[in-house]
């Protein structure tokens, strides 16, 4: 399958649904949703919305279903990164090639559309309900899910556990668990949301929700190496930033042939659990294929 153009397909059939959900900007507090907005807009690879629905793909599922879940993900995603760029945390002045949240409009504002958008995300989850008729179960395991990966259980509790390193030796075995939770958990919710919503067996869920997880790891350990072996301009930030800000990565404990390794085996993980699928799971074998080549 052509990867490429199956992402630029998936990548605008998100950002009409994005546009669709999101609030216009009128009205006398325009200004938070003008920079809920920007960011939102400000690009991104929507690898989280397009994992969720071919998910949904995979097991046989429509996208009606998976599309409101793949928005509240995305929602979710740019409210961490609009937190995490704040003077406050990573202090970044540049996001997906663009001045972030907090330089374009200020910290306050920032701030507020990162709250914005993560209460949107459950918002939007609430308001697909006439979409779920007699699947309410389902969507209330979703919402549990989200809540689960996006909270103090999942990336909150990620963040937290990355601020506390700071400066401190951690182990491999410390690492892994702050990478499950910071960026595993929602990208492992995106995979588990998408097959619940495409009405996929337990057998099924667990299968995806198992490729979720190596494929989070996977794309944490390529984040790090990006960090190292990445282009600005292809990254739309600053390479480097780990090692100046004396981060623990996999390429700082491990060495870069090492997690090249590592990162592979988790890919050759997450390719076996997707065998029972055949064709219908060929884009999620493709993305995580992807991760292995991928510059940005
Ligand atoms: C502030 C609660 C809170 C959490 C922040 C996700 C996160 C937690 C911080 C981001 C820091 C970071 C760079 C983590 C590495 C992995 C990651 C999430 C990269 C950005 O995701 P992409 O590459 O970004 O999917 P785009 O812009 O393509 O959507």
């Amino acid at each position: 399958m052509d990867l490429k153009a199956y992402l630029e397909e998936r990548r605008s059939l998100v950002n009409r649904a994005l546009a669709a959900w999101l609030p216009a900007v009128r009205g006398p507090a325009f200004r938070v949703v003008q920079a809920m907005h920007y960011s939102l807009f400000a690009g991104g690879k929507r690898l989280r919305p397009i994992l969720c629905l071919a998910a949904a793909e995979a097991v046989g599922g429509g996208q009606e279903e998976a599309l409101p879940l793949a928005c509240a993900l995305e929602m979710i995603h740019t409210y961490s990164l609009i937190h995490d760029d704040l003077p406050a945390m990573d202090d970044d002045d540049l996001r997906r090639g663009q001045p972030t949240c907090h330089k374009q409009f200020d910290e306050a504002t920032a701030i507020l559309a990162g709250d914005g958008l993560l209460t949107e995300a459950f918002y939007t989850l609430a308001a697909a309900a006439p979409r779920f008729q007699g699947r309410e179960a389902m969507l209330l395991e979703v919402q549990e899910l989200l809540s689960e990966a996006a909270g103090y259980r999942g990336m909150v509790g990620g963040q937290m556990l990355d601020l506390m390193a700071e400066g401190r030796r951690i182990t491999l075995k410390e690492l892994e668990i702050v990478h499950r939770l910071k960026t595993g958990a929602l990208l492992t919710a995106a995979t588990r949301a998408g097959a619940l919503a495409g009405g996929g067996s337990r057998r099924q869920v667990a299968a995806l929700t198992a490729y979720g997880e190596r494929f989070g790891l996977a794309f944490q350990i390529t984040d790090d190496l990006l960090d190292v072996e990445g282009e600005a301009a292809e990254m739309g930030k600053a390479p480097g930033m780990d090692e100046k800000r004396q981060k623990a990565t996999y390429p700082a404990l491990l060495g870069l042939e090492a997690s090249r390794q590592w990162a592979g085996h988790l890919v050759q993980e997450a390719l076996a659990e997707l065998e029972p699928f055949k064709e219908r799971a060929a884009p999620l074998r493709e993305l995580a294929r992807y991760l292995l080549v991928r510059r940005s």
